[in-house]
């Protein structure tokens, strides 16, 4: 018997469809995409992004597909395959993201979405991780509460990274699954103040991360910011309470262009997040966050 979100609905809509229906001729990259998943919609940005030539396939990574586990054993999207038919799949999010730049070199055809600089480049890189392992997921109790450690090492000289007791963080997708008013609140309060770690560090000067310029860092929050107004809705999440000039960023990052074309329309994102709202989800990510353990 299929699982709830087997059931997925079967394609974009709204501007992400236009998208997909303009990349179906064959290219040398094959770009495996579910049109409803955060982690997807970073890559998808960055093809835009960086105007890689892909060619567009949705797949239900629910299913399981024996063709698709040969590209990628998780079975999870984001998947590329690396020439067309060539049985070369990689996988995971930010490797991809990193994939992509290092494709084709930077240019005004291909823009970066790396800051120049190799300090910039890896100061972007552990901004990245710390969205990834910081904001999005639970994050496994420690003896320090590490996310006030990372990223924001130069800002961090005040002591407040010692003295909490060791916990597991709760971020956004436990703040979805939660079902009890106090672990809400307390996932609230952590995906808050992950946020408010990553603006300490944002530079001033700009609306994005590294100021003018769009980065990855960027990037990498939009697709699960734009996913936030299910939290307003069924959460009690409020923009007010993360400081820091939270607003503002949220802003710019929802205006993006590309986040814009490869967005579906909100009812069917509302549709699927229904399952992780009343934590009825069985994706891998459901498993995990109710089980405590890392993100697939
Ligand atoms: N760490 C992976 C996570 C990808 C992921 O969890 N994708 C989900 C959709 S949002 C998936 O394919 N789930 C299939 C499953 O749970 O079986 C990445 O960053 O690419």
């Amino acid at each position: 018997m299929p699982g709830p979100d087997e059931n997925v609905h079967p394609e974009a809509t709204g501007e992400a469809k236009k998208l997909v229906d303009a990349h179906q001729d064959a290219q040398d990259l094959v770009f495996y995409s579910g049109w409803f998943c955060p982690f997807n919609q970073r890559v998808w940005m960055a093809l835009e992004e960086r105007k890689i030539p892909y060619q567009y396939r949705e797949v239900n990574p629910y299913k399981k597909e024996a063709a698709f586990l040969k590209l990628n054993p998780l079975g999870l999207v984001p998947t590329i395959e690396v020439g067309q038919g060539s049985g070369k799949g990689l996988y995971e999010s930010d490797v991809l993201v990193e994939f992509l730049e290092d494709l084709v070199p930077p240019s005004d055809d291909h823009p970066s979405i790396y800051p120049s600089g190799t300090y910039e480049k890896s100061w972007a890189r552990l901004n990245v991780q710390h969205i990834t392992k910081k904001i999005i997921p639970v994050s496994p109790p420690t003896g320090t509460h590490t996310y006030l450690v990372l990223p924001c090492l130069h800002a961090a000289s005040d002591g407040r990274k010692t003295d909490i007791a060791p916990r597991r963080a709760q971020h956004y997708f436990s703040l979805q699954m939660r079902q009890d008013a106090s672990g809400q609140a307390s996932a609230r309060e952590d995906l808050y103040t992950g946020l408010r770690t990553l603006l300490e560090c944002k530079a001033s000067g700009g609306p994005y991360f590294f100021g003018k310029q769009w980065t990855v860092v960027d990037m990498s929050l939009a697709p699960f910011v734009r996913r936030f107004y299910n939290l307003e809705k069924f959460r009690a999440f409020k923009d007010s309470e993360v400081g820091n000039g939270w607003e503002e960023y949220k802003a710019a990052l929802l205006s993006r262009e590309s986040l814009k074309a490869t967005s579906s329309l909100d009812e069917y994102y509302t549709e699927l997040l229904a399952r992780y709202l009343n934590n009825t989800a069985t994706s891998e990510v459901a498993k995990a966050t109710r089980g405590g353990h890392h993100l697939p």
